[in-house]
């Protein structure tokens, strides 16, 4: 397909550049690794090189070097909506180049053709109780399809490695082509008595999602589709994308690598603050009964702070601004649901904490991030399941993690393997300065 000539035609330009620099400024040294970074969680140490985004702590997230509103603008956009299709997206996250409306509809029927899902999928995620996070059924009903890795399979009879790439490439495609179906019928699973619905072939990949949770309204649709673009992929050092690249390093396939991924997201300092950020929305909600006054919202969240938690939706680990995706979510609110009480407790929170945050010197970010609104989207259309929200983060992230992942194998990467020390060492080596 057109993707894989994209790529195979910059193949050789792109692996002469690493190449070049490889042997020009092999011994070039990017940054020293303080005490406190190798005990603050390797804490802005650079550890990877990759072109499909960048995340600037003053401007937020570039796709393929497009801003957040630059990609909204010039994505092909859905007959159907004001927002993109999530086979542009993937073709520009991919090929690094902004498709026509006719390139993102070739990924969206690829993606078609290869939809149906393995009976042993769902089949596996059945006998899991009730109380089993959707997240678990997710990663699990992804690991279950490795059993239809391409690249595993030609791997075990010898294929060469400059062609690893193109392997990785077939199991992205097949392993999206199927996640609208998997995580609706996640969905369907435990919140609507395990009806297993099919695609409509009609509909686009975000859209389908919705049809498939029994959502027809355009407008979710078109969130869904808004989504996707916002979530699909934040650089290569969070949590999630760093452990799909660390996993592909070994050569594990796409769907080894996204499932341990998705294990990263799921954790509530990465993808399951959304989650946490809705339920801590409802709190305030219920204990107020009505809007708070600014005054009263303040005197809680100092309490709240107080306390020794954290407020969900705010802090990032690179970030130092209002994340646009933030930006992007409210846009759509103030369009869609501007009078909904919910929403209006986002902006007051906005508006106060922010304030609040920046007066305790330790948090280096008092700005909201992608996680502030999401989940109140979604309440507002109904989707009210909070356990869910992380599954939707990891549907819209695989096109990012699986681009990161065939890129590497593209290039060529090795295996990962850094360096750990013992505290004896570190004393030694601070005394021997
Ligand atoms: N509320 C209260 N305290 C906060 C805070 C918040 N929202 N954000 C940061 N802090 C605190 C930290 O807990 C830390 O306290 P200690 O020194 O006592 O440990 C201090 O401020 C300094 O933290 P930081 O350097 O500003 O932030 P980190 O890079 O360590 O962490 C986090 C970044 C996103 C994990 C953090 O801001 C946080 O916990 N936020 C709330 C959870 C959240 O919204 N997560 C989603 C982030 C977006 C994402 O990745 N989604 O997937």
């Amino acid at each position: 397909m057109n993707i894989e000539h994209r790529i195979a035609a910059k193949l050789s330009e792109e692996r002469a550049r690493m190449q070049r620099l490889v042997k020009d400024h092999g011994k070039f040294s990017i940054a020293d690794v303080t005490v406190e970074q190798i005990y603050g969680g390797i804490r802005g140490v650079p550890i990877h090189v990759t072109d499909v985004s960048h995340v600037d702590p003053q401007e937020g997230l570039r796709l393929r070097g497009y801003t957040i509103p630059e990609v909204l603008a010039q994505l092909p956009k859905s007959d159907h909506g004001e927002f993109p299709l999530a086979g542009g997206l993937y073709y520009l996250l991919m090929t690094g180049e902004m498709p026509t409306k006719q390139e993102a509809n070739q990924v969206e029927i690829e993606w078609k053709v290869r939809s149906n899902v393995p009976d042993h999928v769902f089949k596996s995620l059945q006998p899991m109780p009730a109380y089993a996070h959707p997240m678990t059924l997710f990663s699990q009903a992804i690991l279950a399809l490795q059993s239809e890795s391409v690249f595993a399979r030609r791997f075990y009879y010898g294929i060469d490695k400059a062609d690893y790439w193109g392997y990785y490439l077939e199991d992205s495609l097949n392993l999206i082509a199927k996640l609208p179906t998997i995580v609706a019928n996640i969905y369907n699973l435990k919140y609507r008595n395990g009806v297993l619905v099919q695609p409509n072939p009609k509909l686009d990949w975000s859209a389908n999602f919705a049809y498939m949770i029994g959502k027809n309204d355009p407008a979710y649709m078109d969130l869904m589709r808004l989504f996707v673009v916002l979530h699909s992929d934040h650089e290569g050092g969070n949590v999630s994308a760093h452990t799909s690249h660390l996993v592909g390093s070994a050569l594990s396939d796409i769907y080894l690598s996204c499932s341990a991924g998705m294990n990263g997201l799921a954790g509530p300092l990465h993808g399951l603050a959304n989650q946490e950020c809705l339920r801590w929305l409802l709190d305030v909600q219920s204990h107020f009964n009505e809007l708070p006054t600014e005054e009263q919202l303040r005197s809680y969240l100092l309490d709240f702070l107080a306390s020794g938690r954290v407020i969900p939706g705010y802090g990032h680990a690179v970030l130092r601004v209002t994340d646009p995706r933030f930006t992007a979510q409210r846009e759509f609110a103030l369009k869609y649901m501007a009078d909904d009480p919910l929403f209006k407790l986002v902006e007051l929170v906005y508006q106060i904490l922010p304030g609040i945050l920046s007066e305790t010197a330790k948090v280096k970010n008092p700005w909201p991030n992608v996680d502030a609104i999401n989940g109140m989207l979604q309440h507002h259309f109904g989707v009210k399941e909070t356990d869910f929200y992380t599954v939707l983060f990891g549907f819209s992230r695989i096109l990012g993690l699986t681009t990161h992942v065939v890129w590497s194998r593209a290039m060529g990467k090795p295996l990962e393997r850094p360096k750990s020390l013992t505290t004896d060492i570190l004393e030694g080596m601070i005394k021997s300065k």
